[in-house]
């Protein structure tokens, strides 16, 4: 795809470039997206209605099933050109933040140095009331339970309903109002504070490049939109501005 060239200079001439990102980065990489129906057991289940502590105190054993699925299925992907195209600019551009919502760690994998995790990681696991994390635990018929105080453990990552990480949106917000420019990768720009962030950027005067195949509540007030997957862009405009 042609790259309109105001986009090509923006970036080439940005001396902090924030980038946002959501699951649609990892679609190429064989990860179904929020939007997508998770395939097989999973797909009657509406991810917003188990992503929430009250589903799992609910029904402890079925919400930390589906991220024993969602662990197990991000240990079998890699990150894919996309992931590894904002590993190239980050050391390209003078200052690169690059903002996930995504808790698959590809980022990290693809070489990303610095990752604000704004929803966590679903590698990671505590125990649900004090936060003592756990690297290792026996997968029995219940919910497995923390070592040091016994009670249940459950992926580290933000739930529906729960706050973000302090330092981490703080940042992100800091970010958004400084960068030269900001991109909005992969993400339906439904899930809020995350999808203020492109909001903030264009309230401060930073133009905002959206790359999604498909419209978003963001489109109409992005700047430019650059419509295709993340997989095939990114790399494209990495060669433009090299
Ligand atoms: C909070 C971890 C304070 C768990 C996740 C203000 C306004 C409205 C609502 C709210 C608001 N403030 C708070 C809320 C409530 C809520 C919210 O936003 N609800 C939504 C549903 C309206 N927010 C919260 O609860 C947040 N907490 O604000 O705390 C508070 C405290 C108490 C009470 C109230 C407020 C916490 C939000 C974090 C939730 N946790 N993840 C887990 O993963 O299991 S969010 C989860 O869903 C994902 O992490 C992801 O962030 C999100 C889905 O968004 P996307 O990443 O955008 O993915 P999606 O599938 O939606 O879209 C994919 C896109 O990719 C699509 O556009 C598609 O076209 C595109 N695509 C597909 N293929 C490609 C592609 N793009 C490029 N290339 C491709 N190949």
């Amino acid at each position: 795809m042609s790259i309109n060239p105001e986009i090509i200079h923006l970036l080439k001439t940005a001396q902090h470039v924030a980038i946002l990102t959501g699951a649609g980065v990892s679609a190429e990489s064989g990860v179904p997206t929020f939007r997508d129906a998770f395939s097989g057991l999973w797909e009657d289940f509406d991810p917003t209605e188990l992503a929430t502590p009250e589903a799992f105190l609910a029904n402890p054993k079925m919400v930390w099933d589906w991220y024993a699925m969602r662990r197990t299925m991000i240990g079998e992907v890699a990150p894919n050109p996309g992931h590894h195209a904002l590993v190239a600019l980050e050391s390209i551009v003078p200052k690169l933040t690059l903002i996930t919502q995504n808790v698959d760690g590809l980022h990290q994998a693809a070489g990303s140095q610095a990752v604000l995790c704004l929803h966590g990681n679903l590698q990671r696991v505590r125990c649900f009331s004090n936060g003592h994390y756990v690297t290792e635990w026996a997968e029995t018929d219940s919910v497995p339970v923390c070592p040091t105080c016994g009670d249940m453990l459950r992926p580290d990552v933000v739930w529906f309903g729960e706050n973000l990480p302090v330092l981490e949106i703080e940042t992100a917000f800091a970010a958004a109002a400084d960068c030269d420019v900001f991109l909005a990768i992969g993400t339906s720009a439904l899930v809020h504070p995350a999808a203020s962030l492109p909001i903030e950027a264009l309230k401060h005067g930073n133009p905002v490049i959206e790359i999604n195949p498909e419209e978003t509540p963001l489109t109409r007030s992005a700047t430019y939109q650059l419509n295709g997957p993340s997989g095939v862009i990114l790399p494209e405009l990495v060669a433009a501005i090299t």
